[in-house]
C-alpha cells in the first residue's frame, strides 16, 4: 500500500484479546505512516501511552433515558462512526468482534451513502456463543454478508462461521499477532516484580478473563496435581466470573500458598517472561492470543485440543496439546517438561521462534494492508458455494 490511509478502528477496549489485537494493529499502522482513529466506548488499555497526531481516540457517548430498558450503544456507535468518517474523510472502518460493531459500521456506511468501506474481523464468541444466539443470528448473518470484507483469526473460526451462517462473502483468514519486543524473554530480566519468582521454583502461568469458557479453575487443578510430584508456583492473571471458583479450588486443594491471584495486569508480559509454562485448559479458543504472547516470551504451552489452539501450538514442538478436560494428561505433560530441562529449553526456544517467524505484528499488518487495498479497489470476494 503506497498511499497514506485513514482508518477507523472499533473494538472492545478491555483486557480481551480482540481489543489487544485491534490496538496493536492500529499502533503499527500509525507507525508505518497511516492515520488511525479509534472509535470505542473508552480508551483501549494498551493505547494509553500511544496517542499522538496519527492515533486519535473518539469516545462513544451513550444516552441513558428513563424510557429505554437498555442504552442504545449500537446506534450511538453508528452515529459516532458516521461523524468521524465524515469529519476526517476516513477510507475505511475496521471493526473487531461482529456484535454489534459490524452492524453499527454497516449503518454508518448507509448513513454516508456508502462512501467508505467496512472490514470486520471475527474473533470467536461473536460467532460461537453470541452471534449464533437465535436473538442475534439474523442480524449477525446480515452484517457479515454486507460488509466489504470479513476476516477470521483462524481457519477453524472461518469453518465455524461457514457452518453456522453459510455466508455469501468469502472469509479471509488473518491470524492474530504479537509485539515481539514487548513480549520477549529478555523483558523480565531487570524486572522489579521478580519476587513472584521464588528462588529455584519454576513459575507456571494462566492468563485469561476468567469466563467459564477459559476453565481457569482447571488450571489450578492441573497445578495441584503437578505439586504432588514437584515444587512450583502458579501465577493466575486476570479477572472475571470464575475467579472466586478458581480461588476456592486453590483453597480446597491446599495449594493456596503456591498460587498468586494477581488480577488484571498491564505488565502481563513481565509475568509471562518470568514463567516457563503457560496453562490453557480452555473449553473453546478460536485462536488463543494469550498463548501466543506467552510463546513470544519463551514459555512452552500446555493447552487443550480445541479451536485454533492446535494450529498455533505445535504439539511436541512448542508445548503439548491434550484432550479437553484431561487434567491428568495436562499435569503429566507439565511434570514431563519440568523434569526434563533440555526438552523444556528446546520447546521454549521453538515457541519464541514460531512467534517471531510467523506472528510478528509487521507480518500480520501487511496482510491487513493487502486486504484494505483489495477492498478499496473495489474487489469483493463472493463465497464459492
Ligand atoms: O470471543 C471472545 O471470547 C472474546 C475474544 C476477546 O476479546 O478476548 O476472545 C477471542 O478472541 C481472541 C483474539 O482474537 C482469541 O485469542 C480468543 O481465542 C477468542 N476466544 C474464544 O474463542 C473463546
Amino acid at each position: 500500500m503506497d498511499r497514506k490511509l485513514k482508518i477507523g478502528i472499533t473494538c472492545y477496549p478491555t483486557f480481551g484479546g480482540s481489543g489487544v489485537v485491534a490496538t496493536e494493529l492500529g499502533i503499527a499502522l500509525a507507525e508505518s505512516g497511516h492515520e488511525v482513529h479509534f472509535i470505542t466506548n473508552r480508551l483501549p488499555v494498551r493505547l494509553q501511552k500511544s496517542l499522538n497526531a496519527d492515533v486519535s481516540f473518539h469516545g462513544v457517548n451513550v444516552l441513558s433515558y428513563a424510557l429505554f430498558p437498555h442504552e442504545p450503544y449500537t446506534l450511538a456507535l453508528a452515529s459516532k462512526m458516521a461523524q468521524v468518517v465524515d469529519t476526517y474523510e476516513l477510507d475505511l472502518l475496521h471493526v473487531h468482534y461482529a456484535i454489534p460493531h459490524a452492524v453499527s459500521a454497516h449503518l454508518a456506511q448507509e448513513m454516508l451513502g456508502g462512501r467508505f468501506k467496512v472490514v470486520t474481523t471475527l474473533h470467536g464468541t461473536d460467532i460461537t456463543l453470541v452471534g449464533n444466539d437465535p436473538s442475534l443470528h439474523p442480524i449477525t448473518r446480515f452484517a457479515i454478508n454486507n460488509n466489504d470484507a470479513v476476516t477470521a483469526v483462524s481457519e477453524w473460526l472461518k469453518q465455524e462461521t461457514i457452518r453456522e451462517f453459510s455466508p455469501t462473502i468469502d472469509i479471509d483468514v488473518i491470524s492474530n499477532s504479537v509485539d515481539i519486543e514487548q513480549f520477549s524473554p529478555d523483558i523480565g530480566r531487570e524486572w522489579a516484580g521478580r519476587h513472584y519468582c521464588e528462588a529455584g521454583l519454576p513459575n507456571l502461568i494462566h492468563v485469561s478473563n476468567f469466563r467459564p469458557v477459559k476453565k481457569a479453575p482447571d488450571a489450578v487443578r492441573v497445578f495441584a496435581k503437578v505439586l504432588e510430584r514437584m515444587p512450583a508456583r502458579l501465577l493466575m492473571v486476570g479477572d472475571g466470573p470464575d475467579l472466586p471458583t478458581a480461588m476456592q479450588a486453590a483453597k480446597d486443594l491446599g495449594v493456596n500458598d503456591k498460587v498468586s491471584f494477581l488480577g488484571n495486569r498491564e505488565d502481563v508480559n513481565f509475568l509471562m517472561a518470568s514463567s516457563c509454562i503457560m496453562l490453557m485448559p480452555s473449553q473453546s479458543e478460536s485462536f488463543g492470543l494469550a498463548a501466543l504472547e506467552a510463546m513470544a516470551c519463551e514459555c512452552a504451552v500446555v493447552a487443550s485440543r480445541t479451536g485454533g489452539l492446535p494450529d498455533l501450538v505445535r504439539d511436541g514442538l512448542d508445548g503439548f496439546i491434550c484432550d479437553q478436560d484431561d487434567l491428568d494428561g495436562m499435569a503429566a505433560r507439565v511434570i514431563e517438561l519440568l523434569g526434563d530441562e533440555p526438552l523444556l529449553m528446546q520447546m521454549k526456544r521453538n515457541a519464541r521462534a514460531r512467534a517471531v517467524e510467523s506472528y510478528r505484528v509487521d507480518i500480520v499488518m501487511d496482510q491487513y494492508l493487502a486486504l484494505y487495498d483489495r477492498v478499496l479497489t473495489g474487489k469483493r470476494r463472493t463465497a464459492i458455494v
